[in-house]
């Protein structure tokens, strides 16, 4: 039988076409500030925000290779298109853009203009050293990690802290072949 209650995080991302955006923005919003009374100091807020996104994106991986049909990528250039371009399509309803790559093609930068999650969002002075969105930054690193991907990935500019674009900066630091899921035939 289904567990009545999803597990740590499912319920936020349960495709975004099936659930009316604004309740997924305001819902999201919910559990941040509950965060924010529950756990008082917006570091450990953002700590559990990542681990909640991770667990979500180790999950939601399997859903997002079986819809999207995307073959295996040439390197971590055209995995970063991926993400950006069908993956945040596929679950936020928005495409990001890539750039920012170092020379040796391991890091770059996810950009976002626009970004559902803080729709109504304004944050106040006490909470300045809140990431809000790093559910997502955990996504992409969990869902990274389950195709062979260890990252870091980190926010490098917040709209709601006054920048023009969030920027998702991301990181590869290692690549595990034997964990990777596909077969290759
Ligand atoms: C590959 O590199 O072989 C293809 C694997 C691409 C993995 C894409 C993971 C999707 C992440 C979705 C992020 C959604 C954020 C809202």
């Amino acid at each position: 039988m289904a567990p009545a209650v999803p597990k740590s995080g499912d319920a936020i991302f349960a495709s975004v076409d099936r659930v009316n955006s604004e309740l997924f923005t305001l819902t999201y919003g919910a559990i941040v500030r509950q965060l924010i009374t529950d756990l008082e100091e917006v570091e450990e807020v953002n700590k559990q925000l990542d681990q909640m996104g991770y667990n979500i994106g180790v999950r939601l991986v399997d859903e997002f290779l079986a819809k999207s049909n995307v073959s295996r990528c040439v390197d971590f250039r055209e995995t970063a298109e991926v993400i950006a371009k069908v993956g945040f399509k596929m679950f936020l309803g928005v495409t990001a853009s890539v750039t920012n790559w170092d020379a040796e093609g391991t890091t770059c930068s996810l950009i976002l203009e626009d970004n559902p999650l803080v729709d109504f969002v304004e944050l106040p002075d006490t909470c300045q050293g809140l990431y809000y969105c790093n559910i997502l930054s955990g996504v992409v690193r969990g869902a990274l990690e389950m195709v062979s991907m260890k990252t870091e990935v980190t926010w490098l500019r917040d709209m709601l802290k006054g920048d023009d674009v969030f920027e998702l900066q991301v990181k590869l630091l290692k690549q595990v072949p034997e964990e990777y899921p596909y077969k290759d035939d």
